[in-house]
């Protein structure tokens, strides 16, 4: 491709200037590798973008989608509905957490957060409880790069351009704890009493009947890979349970498998009133994200308004798109069929062993994993923070393994199907190209 067939399209989040001047392009994928435009075989260490948990090209989701485009191309959302649409709620409400039985489709994790969000408050309110609008997110958090979504979340960078929130959100501190924690394998011993800050902010700075909900990851995936204390989550929820306020959890990464078990709400029982997904949800093939509700919130919204009205006045055009449906109950199919759940738990402690083997390797200042999540966190260089996780990620990738890299911490997470070859091979990459990097 020359560059002048480049100068179009506009990356999204890519330093474009440097891709486009040594650009890294990939054109087929089966499995768990990616092909190159040089024919180059290139290990999928991070699942796509950590959402192809099946692996690349399964037959039965490509059939899923070839079939449903040619019997059904597109349906309106909003006062009709098709078939598959029903069918993937079904289905996915049967794989959610018990208690989450309301469905609610969307197209990406951004606009699943933002719904989210708009619910809570909507929410609150459809029950005469119109004073809780207020919404509480984490620092280093991630919730998609929508207004609402960068509101809560707490990535600088991403907020930076943008110094436009909205006005009724605060923050609790993130997790990360190097001093107590660096080196845990799993979920860190220190820090459940940080969820305590909530109940803090909110009780000194707030009332807590203005409080609609506290939105978080349940492992904070894209700031870099946070494992969350033992008890921390248990302890979130109970500050909710005490003031009356909704809690949301963000699975969006660590939906469909990744921590070694189905949802991490499952993961580290506990139960948020929702959950938002998307990526696993169609294996990444086609763009669709989800909301897993309580009964009671979509009850108080069926029961509040008149015989006709529409009770949530909030949808996209392609909301349950047939094509997106088609993919979702083919890839949740995929997932039961063949066990990938309960692979990635069967895989995790192989992978723990392998990551952590990386300790003591140059640069690194901590390891942490979970499931099949791993991040390496590097010291950065002086005055330059990312450069160096920068020329790992671009060394891996010479290499033959893809994999993440957020500033200077490198993120794991290849599909749920790595053999433990790969996974062998992924690390021993890994550490090659961490240690041929000044
Ligand atoms: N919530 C979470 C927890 C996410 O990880 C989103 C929302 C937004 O999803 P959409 O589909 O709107 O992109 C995400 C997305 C990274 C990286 O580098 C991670 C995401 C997106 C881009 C980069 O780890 N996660």
């Amino acid at each position: 491709m020359t560059q002048d067939q480049m100068q179009a399209y506009w990356m999204p989040f890519t330093s474009n200037r440097h891709f486009k001047s040594a650009p890294r392009m990939l054109v087929s994928a089966d499995g768990m590798y990616y092909r190159d435009d040089l024919d180059r075989q290139i290990l999928d260490g991070c699942a796509g973008l950590w959402c192809v948990n099946a692996g690349h090209n399964r037959q039965p989701i490509v059939e899923a989608i070839q079939k449903q485009a040619a019997t059904l191309d597109y349906a309106p959302p909003f006062q009709i509905g098709h078939p598959k649409a029903f069918e993937a709620a079904e289905q996915l409400a049967a794989m959610a957490p018990a208690g989450l039985s309301k469905v609610f489709f969307v197209n990406s994790g951004s606009e699943a957060a933002d719904t989210a969000l708009k619910m809570a408050i909507a929410y609150h309110r459809v029950r005469g409880d119109a004073a809780r609008v207020k919404l509480v997110g984490r620092e280093r958090g991630y919730h998609g790069v929508n207004f609402g979504g960068i509101s809560v979340g707490g990535i600088a960078g991403n907020r930076k351009l943008f110094p436009v929130s909205l006005p009724t959100v605060d923050h609790i501190k993130s997790t990360h704890d190097l001093a107590r924690n660096a080196f845990s394998r799993g979920e860190p011993e220190f820090g459940a009493e940080l969820a305590d800050e909530l109940e803090a902010r909110i009780t000194t700075l707030h009332d807590p009947s203005t409080i609609a909900a506290v939105i978080v990851e349940p492992m904070a995936g894209s700031t870099g890979v946070l494992i969350p204390p033992k008890g921390y989550l248990k302890r979130l929820r109970e500050i909710c349970d005490k003031y009356g306020i909704l809690l949301i959890f963000d699975e969006v990464i660590t939906g469909f498998g990744r921590l070694g078990a189905d949802w991490a709400a499952n993961r580290f029982d506990v139960l948020p009133d929702i959950i938002t997904c998307a990526k696993g949800l169609t294996n990444g093939v086609v763009p669709m994200g989800a909301l897993l509700i309580k009964p009671e919130i979509h009850d108080a919204f069926m029961a509040a308004a008149a015989d006709r009205a529409i009770e949530f006045p909030h949808g996209y055009t392609y909301s349950a798109h047939p094509l997106a449906c088609a993919a979702a109950i083919a890839t949740l199919d995929v997932y039961r069929q063949d066990g990938l759940f309960e692979r990635a738990a069967t895989l995790a402690p192989r992978f723990e062993d392998k990551v952590h083997a990386l300790r003591g390797e140059r640069h690194i200042k901590d390891i942490r994993n979970l499931g099949l999540v791993a991040g390496i966190e590097l010291e950065s260089r002086p005055g330059a923070p990312g450069a160096r996780g920068m020329d790992v990620f671009l060394k891996c990738w010479e290499k033959g393994v893809l994999v993440r890299f957020t500033g200077d911490i490198i993120a794991c997470s290849p599909p749920l199907i790595i053999s433990e070859q790969e996974i062998d091979t992924l690390f021993s990459v890994i550490g090659e190209a961490i240690h041929e990097t000044e």
